[in-house]
């Protein structure tokens, strides 16, 4: 615990970025449940049994067996985490010029896209962008705006539709299975790939369970599975649903993808039969990757997580609805009305939480967004400050501590000022750009 002195010192270091901040001034750790969560005994037990050959370790075919049992993708690559497949699968599948649509950007995921000469191009449906719409399935693909794509550019110029369960930037929203499967019959006629990012994906089968028809008694490992098999491969950081602090991998069904992939791997992550990761890391993500599907672990996981939007909600704070699977999103444009987005009010949220309580979070808006190629600022509709909880690590009365806290801010708002950037990096600037305070 800090004082509300030394906090004010550690911002002002920090440039008003919590990224920026050293762990030891956080008090509750709510910048991501990327890495965060703790492992299990079954975890650490696997870590002990790391064969640490360079070429062909038991562990590589494990966890080999275990994507093809638990995803039913054919073909894996691990990769030291997920942007390391990204990079990868970008430039393999993607040529100058192509269009890739997507359910809302990803910061690394778009930048791997546009670096490999692709250009994004966003086919969330509309409700996505509207923090206050209660639709169930915000992660959703609209067909007709896929459909225009297609009619401009012609599927030729489209490699594939990079879909995400649990779209991280609208909140963790799901995407329905009936609408995976309509993307799935237009995509296959039209000889598109789809390509699903499946950081959250057991996230997501846990809210088609509890919401779509014909799954409340499927178990979230059958839903998980079906999932899988409407899409042609995925990229996976394995830092989140599959419970471990560094790892991911690139799945694909196609062998020639596949080939091209073995081989690329050696040159950016390591042997194909590593990627980047000791032998005990792919040890602790075969299981991990098995817990992650279990019922009872994703009803408490998520469950904590309603538990604290639900307080919110009680509180009137203004958060994004229904409550996503790894995080409450705080709407910072109607928290801090006052301040104009070229002011960074999410940030500036951000930054104001911390100076409360120690607490620290993330901006998920301009500041995220970035700057097109043409050089110009992204202006997301949605301006967010992601509270993200770590798996099985923090208790209901930490809970508690963070709505409580949330609440003192909201009642000082008025006073609150915003913030102007000073310091700028080129790529994905949010992790190291440097502000001052109005
Ligand atoms: C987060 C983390 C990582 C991530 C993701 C989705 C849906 C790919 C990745 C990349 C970490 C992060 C990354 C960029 C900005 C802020 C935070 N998300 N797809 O906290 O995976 O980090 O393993 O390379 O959420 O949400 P990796």
């Amino acid at each position: 615990m800090t004082t509300p002195g030394q906090r004010k010192k550690a911002l002002q270091e920090a440039g008003f970025n919590t990224f920026l901040l050293r762990s030891e001034d956080v008090y509750i750790d709510l910048l991501t449940d990327s890495g965060t969560s703790a492992m299990s005994d079954s975890q650490w037990a696997g870590m002990m049994q790391g064969d640490e050959a360079y070429a062909g370790s038991r562990n590589f075919y494990n966890l080999e067996k275990v994507i093809r049992e638990v995803y039913g993708y054919q073909y894996i690559i691990p990769t030291h985490q997920g942007r390391g497949a990204e990079n990868i699968l970008s430039r393999i599948l993607i040529r100058k010029g192509d269009i890739v649509p997507g359910n809302m950007y990803f910061t690394t995921t778009r930048l791997h896209q546009e670096l490999a000469g692709g250009k994004f191009e966003d086919i969330i449906i509309d409700e996505a962008h509207d923090p206050e719409s209660e639709f169930p399935f915000k992660g959703n693909v609209s067909l007709d705006k896929l459909d225009k794509l297609v009619q401009q550019y012609g599927a030729g110029r489209i490699p594939y539709v990079s879909i995400a369960t649990s779209v991280n930037m609208a909140g963790g929203q799901p995407i329905s299975m009936n609408n995976l499967k309509e993307l799935r019959a237009y995509t296959s006629k039209h000889n598109i790939r789809i390509i699903h990012d499946m950081t959250r994906v057991a996230e997501n089968a846990f809210f088609i369970q509890q919401r779509e028809k014909g799954y409340e008694k499927k178990s979230v490992a059958a839903i998980v599975r079906e999932i899988c098999s409407y899409t042609d491969g995925a990229t996976m950081s394995a830092k989140k649903d599959a419970l471990v602090n560094i790892g991911g991998f690139l799945a694909v069904n196609d062998w020639h993808v596949f080939e091209e992939a073995r081989n690329m791997v050696v040159v950016y992550e390591g042997l194909h039969t590593y990627g980047g990761l000791a032998g005990r890391d792919m040890e602790a993500m075969a299981i991990g990757i098995q817990e992650s599907v279990s019922d009872d672990h994703i009803r408490a996981r998520i469950g904590q997580v309603i538990y604290l939007g639900e307080k919110m909600i009680d509180y009137g704070i203004p958060i994004v609805r229904p409550i996503g699977g790894h995080g409450i999103f705080v709407d910072a444009k109607k928290f801090l009305p006052h301040i104009p987005q070229d002011c960074y009010p999410a940030q500036t949220l951000a930054a104001e939480i911390y100076l409360d309580s120690g607490i620290r979070t993330m901006e998920r808006g301009v500041v995220s967004a970035g700057r097109k190629a043409n050089g110009k600022n992204y202006y997301p509709k949605l301006e967010l400050v992601r509270f993200t909880i770590p798996r099985r690590v923090y208790t209901q009365a930490h809970m508690d501590v963070i709505a409580e806290s949330t609440l003192r801010v909201y009642e000082r708002k008025a006073r609150i000022k915003g913030l102007t950037m000073v310091y700028e990096p080129k790529y994905l600037r949010f992790f190291q750009a440097r502000f001052q305070k109005l």
